[in-house]
């Protein structure tokens, strides 16, 4: 890396070096020499606004914004001559004298940025004249609160909002004293693109940006390095805690993965930790009412009923179903419960479940060849969403000029970043993938010649561009425009979520992981990920699968086969297709034990509840959805008498004279033993794949819902519900009808509809939209209100879309 490259400067009489390309900024803090700033911030380009970062250069006399500048040969430069600190005092008085004086009371205390400079250079009264204060603005959202007479106009949180999250939420408006930050038409928030990332608000250095409707009031006394516990993305948090309390979240110091960014979730979703709601002491049954009982006689009666069950009826009739949410370790744990202590095989967790169709997929790209890629398609997933740092990531690419192939059948939030949108019809896509493979080999676009291509090349005979027009709708010369686009790109990451995974399954999957091999370079990313579901399908894919999966557990204990159950960190009594079955399957067991960290309606039917501790308050290692394992720890004590997972498995399976292994390192050395012996996966290969058209719809059924995440709220919705701010914002479900489809239906946003399937039904307030072709519908998973699940049943081939009608109830 040396030579050529190499600058050297003089820094405060001292001989420094840098590469080339670097600012003077930047080789100071290299070399450890410190320089005050305000609008500057690692996550954002330079700006040059505040202008505090000043210094000398002593052969010219020239003052420099160093965060602005390029060290050049032989630059002489001093960053705390006479000149230098008395410009930094004017500017930070300048700053001042249009300040409001009101720092006594700011929620921002200590950290504002602006009051720890003027206090570390002695700057107190003000000589200048007052500038008159901008209004605070009115806004009704529970998560941001801008008092714009703090702004110092550094553009941090434009840049944020723009550069990082690629929200285009706010941008300077007006001119010189009456310039700030605003939304377009300097709306409130809410109507606005915001999504209440929180981004811009951990960045302002000032009390113009400011968390609203705090949880918790307090100086913060310790700062705690965690990974998120909502979704795949695994964002690093910092969390920040005073008396035993979270106080606040701000974007993890050095994540590699969100950069500084956060989405409403990671930043302003975590009281539910808090929640006076949570479990704080077991439960069990006595005459059909849970009551609080000691672990003692908890963890008693669990271990008395596990032995008379497996004495009675068998290890077969025990099962054990947990959990995407559960860090690597207590996975781990739960896997050698349910083999070495209760002897079974049934054992599957949602990681597993929901994304069984992903084990097929080749390597595993991550977010950095992402932002690298020249051609992104994202296929069935809806990352601006569902995993915003996905989503940020992919904006920027396109933003610094990579072209977005779309595939999805409803109009997302990435329609605006799309080149091509493909918009098959539901369920579809492997004739349609098939028929972007088949342009690509006819066309002699690709050049793989391995022994398994002649065959693959023979099975794509079927999929011309007009064939697939027909069964797909998707116009022919699209079809060709998208192949020709991944054929030619040289670098190409696709992203695939639900909208395969739970439509066409390991089939779809097969078909995408064909594509990539013929675009050569292309990275896969697998989207559907909770906080550690890649960890608990790894880890559960050590062991030979030969038990039950989860659905076939609510079967066989419906047929009374199954006896005994113990459940962690999963709410299939509310999240599984048709609750309302899987609900009286739990009912009929002799024996349920749950642990969580709400009284779910899972554990509503449990014999024996166990109160488990919150990501917060617990050690241990998530895995990312790119496969980055990433260190959990504990920041406060575990809420009342709850214990982590770990610790209750360890508890119990000695309440049953197994002795677990409990030290980190112990249960470390067993997985890399256990993932030693495990099988290496075989390379990459062609597997050829034929589409089916999906079932058709049942008579008297026309239309097609389809179920979907939604920003504000997560998974059955126990953790989001809990989250004060969230529930605020988002307290009820609705469905979604296209303008053509609520004009013939005669239906307008003040009605109810009646939802019904040939499995179930459900009621949900109306909304317009123009995001949905012709006769579909949607309707968002996670409302506790919302009977969506209902409409789908254990045997439904697709858990993303079903056939159903509507009918208005007001
Ligand atoms: N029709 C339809 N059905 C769907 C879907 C759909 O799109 N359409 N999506 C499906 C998908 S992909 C998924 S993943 C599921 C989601 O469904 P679930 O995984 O059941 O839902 P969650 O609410 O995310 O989490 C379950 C429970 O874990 C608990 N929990 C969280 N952290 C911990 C912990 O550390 N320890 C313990 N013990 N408990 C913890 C929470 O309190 C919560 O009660 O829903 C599925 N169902
Ligand atoms: N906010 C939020 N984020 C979440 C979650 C949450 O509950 N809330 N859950 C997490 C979990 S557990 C998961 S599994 C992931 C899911 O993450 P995603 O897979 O990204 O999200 P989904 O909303 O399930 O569906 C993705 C898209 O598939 C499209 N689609 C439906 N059917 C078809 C089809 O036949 N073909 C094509 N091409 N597209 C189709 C839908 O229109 C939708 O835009 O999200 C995770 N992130
Ligand atoms: S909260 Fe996020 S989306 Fe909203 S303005 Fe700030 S950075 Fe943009
Ligand atoms: S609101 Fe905050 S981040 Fe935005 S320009 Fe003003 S001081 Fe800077
Ligand atoms: S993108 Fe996912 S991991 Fe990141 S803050 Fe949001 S919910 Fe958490
Ligand atoms: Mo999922």
């Amino acid at each position: 890396m040396m030579g050529m490259d190499t600058i050297t400067i003089t820094l405060n009489g001292v001989e420094v070096s840098g590469q080339s390309g670097m600012t003077v900024l930047e080789l100071a803090r290299e070399s450890g020499v410190d320089i005050p700033t305000l609008c500057d911030d690692p996550n954002l380009a330079a700006y040059g606004a505040c202008r505090l970062c000043v210094v000398e250069e002593e052969r010219t006399g020239a003052l420099l914004a160093s965060c602005v500048s390029p060290i050049r040969p032989g630059m002489v430069i001093n960053t705390k001559s006479p000149r230098v600190l008395e410009r930094r005092k004017i500017l930070i008085q300048l700053m001042l004298a249009s300040h409001p004086d009101s720092c006594m009371v700011c929620d921002k205390g200590n950290r504002c940025q602006l009051r720890t400079l003027a206090a570390e250079m002695g700057v107190g009264l003000i000589r200048y004249q007052r500038i008159p204060h901008l209004a605070t603005i009115e806004e009704v959202n529970p998560f941001i609160e801008r008092d714009l007479s703090k702004c110092i106009m550094c553009a941090r949180c434009i840049r944020a909002d723009q550069e990082l999250v690629v929200e285009g939420a706010i941008d300077y408006i007006n001119r010189g004293f009456a310039s700030k930050p605003a939304t377009l038409n300097d709306l409130p928030l809410e109507k606005s693109e915001c999504t209440f990332c929180g981004t811009c608000v951990a960045m302002c250095p000032t009390g113009a940006l400011k968390e609203k409707e705090n949880t918790y009031r307090g100086t913060t006394t310790a700062t705690v390095e965690t990974v998120c516990p909502y979704c795949g993305c695994g964002c690093g948090i910092s969390l920040e805690i005073k008396d035993e309390r979270i106080v606040r979240v701000k974007p993890g110091k050095t994540s590699p993965v969100n950069h500084g960014a956060l989405c409403v979730r990671g930043c302003y979703g975590y009281d539910f930790v808090h929640s006076p709601e949570r479990l704080t002491n077991p439960l069990m049954k006595v005459n059909g009412t849970l009551q609080p009982v000691t672990w003692e006689q908890a963890l008693e009666q669990t271990a008395a009923e596990i032995k008379r069950i497996k004495e009675q009826y068998g290890t077969d009739s025990l099962a054990v179903l947990g959990s995407s949410k559960c860090t690597n370790e207590e996975n781990y744990l739960l896997q050698k419960f349910a083999r070495d202590v209760l002897g079974t095989g049934n054992i599957d967790n949602g990681g597993r479940l929901y994304n069984s169709a992903t084990g097929t997929a080749l390597k595993t790209s991550s977010l950095e060849e992402l932002e690298k890629a020249d051609v992104i398609m994202v296929i069935g997933a809806n990352p601006a969403v569902s995993a915003p740092a996905v989503g940020y990531a992919l904006k920027r690419a396109v933003k610094k000029g990579a072209r977005l192939v779309l595939v999805d059948v409803r109009k997302t939030k990435l329609n605006q970043f799309t080149h091509v949108w493909l918009q098959p019809g539901v369920g579809t896509d492997i004739a349609l993938i098939n028929g972007l493979a088949k342009v690509i080999v006819d066309e002699k676009l690709s050049e793989r010649e391995s022994d398994d291509f002649p065959a693959f090349r023979k099975s794509l005979e079927a999929y011309t561009p007009a064939y697939v027009e027909q069964v797909t709708g998707v116009p022919a010369q699209e079809v060709q425009l998208a192949a020709r686009l991944l054929a030619g790109a040289k670098r190409v990451s696709i992203i695939y979520g639900n909208g395969i995974t739970q439509q066409t399954g390991t089939d779809g999957v097969k078909a995408i992981a064909n594509l990539a091999m013929l675009t050569g370079t292309a990275g896969i990313l697998s989207l559907q990920r909770e906080n550690n579901a890649r960890g608990a399908a790894q880890l559960s894919g050590l062991w030979e699968s030969n038990g039950l999966t989860a659905f076939e557990m609510m079967e066989q204990a419906a047929m009374g086969k199954l006896k005994g159950m113990l459940i962690v960190g999963e709410n299939p009594a509310s999240s599984f297709p048709h609750p309302s079955a899987v609900q009286k399957a739990l009912a009929s067991l002799e024996f349920l034990v749950v642990a969580d960290m709400f009284l779910t309606e899972t554990a509503k039917l449990a014999t024996v509840v166990l109160p488990a501790a919150s990501f917060a308050e617990k050690d241990g290692t998530f895995t990312n959805f790119e496969g980055r394992v990433q260190q959990v720890r504990k920041a406060i004590a575990p809420a009342g008498n709850s214990l982590p997972d770990g610790e209750i498995i360890v508890k119990l399976a000695s309440k049953l004279e197994y002795q677990m292994p409990s030290s980190p390192q112990q249960i470390a050395e067993e997985i890399q033993k256990l993932a030693a012996r495990a099988k290496s996966r075989e390379i990459a290969r062609f597997s050829p794949v034929q589409f089916a058209p999906p079932a058709k719809a049942p008579d008297g059924y026309p239309l097609t819902l389809l179920t979907g995440t939604i920003l504000h709220h997560f998974g059955s919705g126990t953790r989001s519900f809990m989250a004060s701010r969230l529930k605020k914002f988002s307290p009820r479900s609705w469905v979604e009808i296209g303008t053509a489809d609520a004009e013939r239906l005669g239906l307008n946003e003040s009605n109810r509809v009646k939802i019904i399937s040939s499995a179930g039904e459900a009621t949900a307030s109306v909304r317009i939209t123009d995001t949905l072709p012709p006769g579909t519908l949607f309707m968002p998973i996670s409302f506790p209100d919302s009977k969506v699940m209902e409409l789908f049943d254990l045997q439904s081939p697709s858990l993303k879309s079903c056939a159903v009608r509507l009918e208005r109830t007001s």
